[in-house]
């Protein structure tokens, strides 16, 4: 006879793997995937069944840090003399790729490396979730999951595509792959195998990495010479209400000028988002251009964008 609590762990231990087999998501999706991709049912149902829930997935996504931090504290976790210093190396080592790079989509080394650095610090963390897992958890489970869903189908089809193993392929907890972090969508479309053996290898070949996020960022719309921000004081407080509005460039710079802005001396007429940074010591502003914009391309956060240029300009003294 099997006692209660030998029953109570044996279901804790088939729980934790083959979490979607019942699940009433996971025949919608695969037939979708047969109806719109022609994808084998059985396959992806043979993957599907093999997905675990992670419940520290749901837990993460819930507060990311872009939406819990002030700048002050955010600035302190991507700006250390050590992921400095590494960045610097990177773009000493990889110096001929980064030529190349440079040349062929005119995004400036420093921000594609500033880039890798913040996602990843040069590599060093690109995510120990499965990918399967991370984005099972997310298209089914997740509140907010219409992303996902997507995400997950993306999935498929660039491992299909790629000859990759589903099973295998790890990531961070919302499904980013790799040095730049490319969510399946990304990688369909912006991956680049830049040293051309075949594979668009974004986990460990540097040089496919750093041509991918340049490669993202001249599609995103990157201005090459164009600056991309500029510290800012306000003669009135008045523009303080227009500031953090949107991650849209809402005026021009006659605009800002009109709303209290004390615009830089000799900058050309162009569109600008002002943004308001919290200090330890008080509030900073920026007025922002259509790089930095672009740089928000690729995190849809104020304080992303900032903590990429910052180091970006870091990585140049
Ligand atoms: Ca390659």
């Amino acid at each position: 006879m099997v006692s209660a609590s030998v029953l109570v762990l044996f279901g804790s231990l088939f729980s934790s793997s083959g979490d979607y087999v019942d699940h009433p998501k996971m025949q919608p999706f695969i037939d979708e995937m047969v109806e719109e991709h022609q994808y084998d049912a059985t396959a992806l149902k043979n993957v599907l069944s093999q997905a675990e829930r992670k419940e520290s997935i749901l837990k993460a996504i819930a507060r990311p840090a872009e939406k819990t931090k002030a700048w002050h504290e955010y600035r302190d976790i991507f700006i250390q003399p050590k992921r400095i210093k590494e960045g610097k190396a990177f773009l000493q080592e990889y110096k001929e790729t980064f030529d190349i790079v440079e040349a062929k989509y005119g995004v400036p080394r420093e921000i594609i490396a500033a880039i890798i650095g913040v996602e990843t610090f040069y590599g060093r963390n690109t995510g120990s979730y499965r990918v399967i897992d991370a984005l099972a958890t997310l298209a089914f489970d997740y509140p907010k999951r219409s992303l996902f869903y997507r995400e997950l189908k993306n999935y498929f089809l660039m491992v299909r595509s790629n000859n990759l193993d589903p099973l295998e392929i790890k990531g961070s907890y919302a499904g980013a792959m790799g040095l730049g972090q490319f969510i399946p969508s990304s990688y369909i479309s912006y991956a680049v195998d830049f040293d051309g053996d075949g594979f668009k290898d974004l986990w460990h070949n540097r040089k496919d990495a750093i041509a991918s996020v340049a490669y993202y960022f001249k599609r995103h719309g990157w201005k090459k010479g164009e600056s991309v921000a500029d510290r800012v004081t306000l003669y009135n407080t008045d523009a303080d209400h227009f500031a953090n509005e949107s991650l849209k460039l809402n005026g021009n710079l006659q605009v800002w000028k009109e709303r209290g802005v004390n615009v830089p001396k000799g900058q050309q007429e162009r569109d600008a988002a002002l943004f308001r940074y919290e200090n330890e010591d008080g509030m900073e502003y920026w007025l922002a251009y259509k790089n930095y914009y672009v740089i928000t391309r690729y995190n849809h956060s104020r304080l992303y964008a900032r903590a990429v240029y910052e180091l970006s300009q870091a990585l140049t003294k």
